[in-house]
């Protein structure tokens, strides 16, 4: 079954909006610097809410998957070394517009060109070591929410707070 990952709502008034999954995942180097929980809690203070979750060491094929876009970069191979040596955790976030958001508090790839503030800005220091993956687009992240993750693992729910969250 293919995950549906772009949703309209309509709340009581009758206004509609786009509600969006996308794909995060925290890489080795912020698992090992123990900043999962800080992450997360930037993530979820966003308003962001997460919908699915899972702590694992990556396999080969899959860290070749997920960034087949790459496969020519000279960069490559330290890319998939690093991504499948050591834990991950892996999320689905749902809101609002939830790819643009997140992308804008992860910061720029190069953390060295990333905002104060932003995940990467605050947190890391190199591309190489940058703490954090984001979807980059609505369609990237359609796909990746699929390649990681099965329809079971993720779930539908209304956050209770999501009246102050949305109009
Ligand atoms: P993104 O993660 O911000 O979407 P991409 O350009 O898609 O950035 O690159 C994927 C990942 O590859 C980056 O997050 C980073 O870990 C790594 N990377 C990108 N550019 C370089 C580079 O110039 N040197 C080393 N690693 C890089
Ligand atoms: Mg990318």
């Amino acid at each position: 079954m293919y995950i549906i990952t772009v949703q309209l709502i309509h709340n009581k008034q009758g206004d509609s909006h786009i509600m969006e999954r996308t794909f995060l995942m925290i890489k080795p180097d912020a698992v090992q610097r123990n900043l999962v929980g800080e992450i997360i809690s930037r993530i979820e203070r966003k308003g962001l809410k997460l919908v699915g979750g899972k702590f694992m060491t990556v396999p080969q094929s899959l860290a070749e998957e997920h960034y087949a876009e790459h496969t020519d970069k000279p960069f490559y191979n330290k890319l998939i070394d690093f991504i499948t040596s050591a834990p991950v955790f892996a999320m689905v976030v749902e809101g609002e517009d939830a790819v643009n958001i997140s992308r804008h508090i992860i910061g720029k790839t190069n953390p060295s060109e990333a905002t104060p503030g932003t995940i990467r800005g605050d947190l890391g220091l190199t591309v190489g070591r940058n703490i954090i993956h984001g979807s980059d687009s609505v369609e990237s992240a359609k796909k990746e929410i699929n390649l990681w993750f099965k329809a079971e693992e993720l779930s539908d729910y209304t956050g209770s707070r999501e009246a102050w969250l949305y109009e």
